[in-house]
């Protein structure tokens, strides 16, 4: 059986899960706990390649880590149009490379958040941890999140890299878009790894991406989302379109995460 490991309210691992979704490859999903899932992800991780999610295990092959590799094997495996056309390659690799170093600094904001957040580390713990222990349990969750600034390496002052790189990257997408729905001529990867920079902002909806009330709020830049409306109008209109509502209770295998930020 097919598996996908990641962190559902991650960026990288949502652009794996679309583009599985999107081809209608079968798989199943099991989420990944960062600091007590670490051991499990290394003896998973392939030799020489850096231990991080999404990863995609499928029996008999090679292991695929990092989204883009990944959602490109998902055209290989599925149907369905491809979102990876010849003439939206160069699109496609230039946005990436902007959305991976968003999606950085939207990590280092929501780990800092997550320190100074009792209601997000309550829900950033395991399923397993019953609700009556997850108040004396926040030591354990903030634990997680300086494990994951240390491991990736999250930077000291997020709001300054927000300012001198995530806004101008929204403002140049919001320039190439000029109000289309897509930024090639049909739905590409580029649209999917783009709009991924807007889910710091506000987080899409619970219907796409079930979010405890604490873990939404670290995810809301209340004033980068003020600044783009119309991006976020045009993010919404792409997971209408394109994305297929997760059911209400996360994937099967999937639970809390010793911390929820990605
Ligand atoms: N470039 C990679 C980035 C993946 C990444 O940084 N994943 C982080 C998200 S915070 C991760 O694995 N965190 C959990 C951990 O390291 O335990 C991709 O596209 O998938």
């Amino acid at each position: 059986m097919r598996t996908l490991y990641g962190m559902h309210y991650s960026g990288w691992t949502e652009k794996a899960r679309w583009a599985l979704d999107h081809h209608r490859v079968d798989y199943r999903y099991r989420e990944h706990m960062p600091l007590i899932g670490e051991l499990a992800l290394r003896w998973r991780t392939p030799k020489g390649t850096h231990p991080s999610v999404p990863m995609f295990v499928d029996e008999d092959v090679a292991t695929t880590t990092g989204s883009f590799a990944i959602a490109r094997r998902a055209e290989t495996l599925g149907q369905g149009s491809a979102l990876f056309p010849d003439s939206a390659m160069a699109s496609i690799q230039r946005w990436e490379a902007l959305s991976d170093q968003v999606l950085g600094i939207a990590r280092s904001s929501v780990v800092s958040r997550l320190s100074h957040h009792p209601r997000a580390q309550a829900e950033s713990l395991p399923s397993f941890i019953p609700g009556f222990l997850r108040g004396v349990s926040a030591p354990t969750a903030r634990l997680g999140a300086r494990f994951i600034a240390r491991k990736h390496k999250a930077m000291a002052d997020p709001e300054a890299a927000i300012r001198q790189t995530a806004i101008p990257a929204l403002e140049h997408l919001r320039a190439e878009l000029r109000g289309r729905p897509y930024l090639e001529d049909g739905f590409t990867y580029a649209d999917v790894t783009a709009c991924m920079m807007l889910q710091f902002t506000r987080p899409v909806d619970d219907a796409w991406m079930p979010l405890g009330p604490g873990t939404r709020e670290i995810w809301h830049h209340e004033a980068v989302a003020a600044e783009f409306p119309d991006l976020l109008a045009w993010r919404d209109d792409l997971y209408a379109k394109h994305r297929r509502p997760q059911a209400r209770a996360l994937s099967s295998g999937s639970g809390g995460a010793a911390s929820r930020v990605g």
